[in-house]
């Protein structure tokens, strides 16, 4: 048996409050594995280009309302539409930078007062990933970093709700990084902790789904 034909890239995820320098560090993350060979894309949930990605968009600026319950399956709605490219990427040797996840999914919801089992059902069967990466920092912190943009969610009081839920989400497999730390130093830990996924990735890591 061939073993490279297990071959395939690393889904990576970056979670954590908004103004946590997750977008930054993802295209840095990007460049990095660019600059040392590795095929890799840069993608973001929400994926506000599809037709589902407009409603949540236009819902994220306040332009439109709705039911708590309908824009969490319209978020997960956004990625089940990205799934089998998603498989095809990683299969075809694409490594998958992700900026949020599932995870999101669930800590905003959940911030809401959803309950988190119902939360976390339309994620079962996604593909999981094979590092989640938490940039922490205080809400506080996040919310004196130049100010938040004005959408719906972009509000102190319940960035706060939000850093509690994902504290209860959290599993011991998360890498957290102290992202209060000067930017180049964030991105040297995030650069060590992906390359190992990479390598096992390569190696034939198998490819699991949510929710484990
Ligand atoms: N968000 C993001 C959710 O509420 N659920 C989700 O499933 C995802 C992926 O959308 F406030 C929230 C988190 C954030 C907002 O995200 C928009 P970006 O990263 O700021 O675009
Ligand atoms: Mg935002």
């Amino acid at each position: 048996k061939n073993c490279s034909s297990n071959s395939r890239g690393a889904l990576i995820v970056l979670e954590g409050l908004d103004r946590s320098g997750k977008s930054s560090q993802s295209s840095r993350l990007v460049s990095y594995l660019e600059s040392q060979g590795h095929a890799v894309e840069l993608w973001r949930f929400p994926d506000r280009n599809t037709s589902v990605g407009q409603m949540i968009s236009s819902y994220l600026s306040n332009k439109s309302q709705l039911d708590d319950h309908t824009i969490h399956l319209l978020f997960s709605a956004n990625r089940w539409e990205k799934r089998s490219v998603m498989e095809a990427k990683l299969k075809a040797g694409v490594n998958l930078i992700v900026d949020r996840y599932s995870y999101s999914g669930v800590a905003f919801s959940s911030a809401k007062g959803l309950d988190v089992e119902w939360c976390k059902a339309p994620e079962v069967g996604l593909l999981a990933p094979d590092l989640v990466v938490y940039l922490d920092i205080l809400p506080e912190k996040a919310s004196e970093r130049g100010g938040y943009g004005g959408e719906r969610y972009e509000q102190l009081e319940f960035q706060k709700k939000v850093a509690h839920c994902y504290e209860v989400l959290r599993d011991p497999s998360w890498k957290i990084i102290d992202a209060c730390q000067p930017m180049e130093e964030v991105e040297k830990q995030l650069q060590e902790i992906v390359w190992d996924q990479v390598v096992a990735c390569q190696k034939g890591k198998p490819l699991f789904n949510l929710w484990r």
